[in-house]
This record gives structure tokens, sequence and C-alpha cells, in this order.
């Protein structure tokens, strides 16, 4: 079975960025005047709700802090301000790409893979990465960006992955995902695709038990990878060959 695409989750798996989105939603706090606060402890178990809205909606559903109902009752431009504060950390260039990201799609895109992204993040969050990291337009890379409220249910639903083959007109048998989280391996399998977990620093306790392999991230040349669990020919790092090799085991353990 030939390897035709390769489809990039975002958070987590293109940099290490939930940090920053954490700060971006506690700065958004501040200036609504709140007193809220999510640590990092409180934003691990937070994270298990993908979707900012969709995480704010359920942290005022289940803790019920002060003022709840008014930040509800404008939660969308409350984003639209959580959205712009993160903007501007990705423009001051804080934010980096994990190791072997740019290798990797650089050289699917020079040897003709179709790329696509699948991401619960907003759209212009993946623009402005994609532009920091890459140096060019999120489109000239990725023939698909499937991001945010693109479809109705996000990761863990298979729909985000499903809509992305469609656009990219392959079969998810041919396609592998690149994810750093449960509730994205969850997304990507119940559709079909073979993936590559590369846990980041908020989903290290997740359970990547469904993944065809584990790395500790994509690996250099000369910086070479750790695999966790599964398929080992992802080591000492990840190129489209041995993600070629990955399908291949993938689909062998599915007969
Ligand atoms: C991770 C998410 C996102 C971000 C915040 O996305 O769940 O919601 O935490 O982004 P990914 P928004 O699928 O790329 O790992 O506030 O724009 O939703
Ligand atoms: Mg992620």
């Amino acid at each position: 079975m030939p390897l035709e695409a390769l489809i990039f989750d975002v958070d987590g798996t293109l940099a290490e960025n939930e940090e920053w989105h954490r700060r971006a939603f506690n700065e958004t706090f501040q200036a609504f005047g709140l007193d809220w606060h999510w640590d990092e402890t409180l934003y691990r178990q937070l994270l298990k709700v993908t979707g900012g809205k969709e995480r704010i909606r359920y942290y005022i559903g289940t803790a019920s802090p002060p003022r709840g109902a008014e930040v509800l009752a404008k939660l969308s431009a409350f984003h639209v301000e959580k959205t712009a504060r993160y903007a501007d950390y990705v423009v001051s260039g804080a934010i980096k790409p994990r190791p072997g990201i740019r290798r990797l799609v650089n050289e699917a895109h020079q040897k003709g893979l179709r790329l696509g992204v699948a991401t619960t993040t907003t759209l212009s969050n993946v623009e402005a990465l994609v532009r920091s990291i890459f140096g060019v337009e999120a489109r000239h890379l990725f023939s698909v960006i499937a991001a945010g409220d693109i479809v109705p249910r996000k990761k863990p639903a298979p729909d985000v992955y499903l809509y992305a083959c469609e656009r990219l007109g392959v079969s998810p048998s041919v396609c592998v995902a690149i994810e750093d989280s449960e509730n994205g391996l969850q997304a990507a399998h119940t559709a079909g695709i073979a993936v590559l977990a590369a846990p980041s620093f908020y989903s290290s306790e997740d359970d990547f038990s469904k993944a065809t392999s584990v790395v500790s991230d994509l690996g250099e040349p000369d910086a070479p990878n750790r695999v966790i669990a599964g398929v080992k020919s992802v080591q000492p790092y990840v190129d489209v060959a041995s993600l070629q090799g990955l399908l291949a085991q993938a689909v062998a353990e599915r007969l």
C-alpha cells in the first residue's frame, strides 16, 4: 500500500505551543476583569476538551466560576480576543517547531505527497504558525487545512480527519496522521488512518495504545528520537521512507 498523504495535527505536534494558548486564555480572563486563572495542572485536565470555546464552556459548566453566564453570553468576542493574544505570541517568533517537523514536511512536499492539516484550533492560528515556522503561506504546503469549526464535532470524533481525506482525494488507508494527543489519535484511528504519535508536554500521560508507533519526537539525523512503543522503523528519525514502513506495518496488523 503506497503512502500517498500525511495529515498533521497542529497544537502540540507542529510546535510545543499549548503553553502559549494557556497564557492567551489567562490574559483574556484578565482583560475582561475576571478573577479566573488556569494553572498547568488545571489546563492539563481542561485539554481533554478540544477547542478553546468548548473548553471555556466546559470550565464554566463544571467549575461555576463567577460571571460565567456573562462570559457565555459573549463567548465569540471573548474567543476572538484570546485568538488575537495567541497570534501576538506566534508573530513574536517565540513558538519554535518541534524537532524534525520542518525537515519532514519539506521532504514530503518535495516528494509530491499530499499534505493536509487536521486540527481543532482556529484557522488563523494555523496560518500564523505555519507562516512563522516555514516562512510560507500554509496553502503553499498543505492542500487542505481542516481547522476549528469546519466540522461540527471536534476530535475525538473522526470528522475532521474524514473531511481532510475527502478534500485531499485520498482513502484513509493510504494516509499517516501525526498526532500528539489521545483525542487526536482517537479521531484519526476511528477515521481508519494509521497514526504516528509524538506526545507533547500536556499529553504525556495520555493513552497512545492505538498508535502504530509512539516516538519522543520526529528526530533529526544529528539528534535521534526514541521509540516509546510500536513500530521501530521511525527511529533514529522520521522520514517519508520510515512512514511508508509504518503504514505497511499498520496494514499488516489489521489483516
Ligand atoms: C488543540 C486544541 C485547541 C487549542 C486552542 O488543537 O484543542 O483548542 O488548545 O485553540 P489540536 P482554539 O487539534 O491542533 O491539537 O482556542 O483556537 O480552539
Ligand atoms: Mg494536538
